[in-house]
């Protein structure tokens, strides 16, 4: 990183912890659609079990998560540092399995999803009780938004990811899932997937709206 950008760096990031924290205690937007990523953390954290463990990999919504949701113990949260995805379901299945008595929240990027979607089958071979939210923003939206921060702009080729039948291909695999379009149906579909004795994955349509990369 260059003097340069190294001095612009840190303040920013500066400037992004205040502005969660100050996000923290605002309300959750409550439109029914788009669905906003803080309503469905929100909605996350006052359904799942108080031990139960997070694994994230949702790129754009990483802030969000980190917002309306609290870390409780330790072992409880995941988090691939290095930056690769395709981690997050297979290590959401695995952890799930070597702690048979805690449920595990996946919450996965449309795009991430897709790099290892045949986790599921083993979650469904091993029973294990992952419920996998899906953050559907129709494609690569952190690629986006590093190509408005890098000044190209977010129109690239191969970064818009539609189309996609989650439901069908979780179904193909075994797993009961769900589609969520509208905030209405967010809670049902959550209540049932927190039931399920095996894997559930919960797809739900989000605010495709791309945020700076550093705000
Ligand atoms: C193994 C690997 N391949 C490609 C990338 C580049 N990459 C970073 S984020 C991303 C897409 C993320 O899309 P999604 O999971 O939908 O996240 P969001 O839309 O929330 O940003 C890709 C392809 C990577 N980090 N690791
Ligand atoms: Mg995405």
């Amino acid at each position: 990183m260059s003097p340069s950008r190294s001095r612009g760096y840190w303040p920013s990031c500066l400037k992004r912890a205040v502005v969660a924290r100050a996000r923290a205690h605002a309300a959750v937007e409550q439109r029914e659609h788009p669905i906003s990523a803080h309503a469905v953390f929100a909605a996350i954290e006052a359904k799942r079990p108080s031990d139960s463990v997070v694994v994230l990999e949702a790129s754009s919504h990483a802030s969000a998560m980190h917002t309306r949701m609290q870390i409780r113990s330790p072992g409880g949260f995941y988090y691939a540092g290095v930056g690769g995805i395709g981690n997050g379901l297979p290590c959401a299945v695995g952890v799930q399995i070597a702690n048979p008595d805690r449920r595990v929240v996946c919450a996965v990027g449309d795009g991430a999803l897709l790099y290892s979607f045949q986790a599921l089958w083993t979650a469904v071979h091993y029973k294990a009780r992952v419920v996998v939210i899906v953050l559907d923003n129709q494609g690569y939206g952190v690629l986006k938004a590093s190509g408005d921060y890098l000044g190209v702009g977010h129109g690239q080729p191969g970064l818009d990811v539609r189309g996609i039948d989650h439901v069908a291909l979780a179904q193909g695999l075994g797993a009961s899932a769900y589609r969520v379009e509208a905030l209405a149906d967010l809670m049902p579909a959550l209540r049932d997937a927190f039931e399920s004795q095996g894997p559930t994955l919960v797809s739900i349509a989000v605010d495709p709206t791309i945020a700076p990369l550093l705000s």
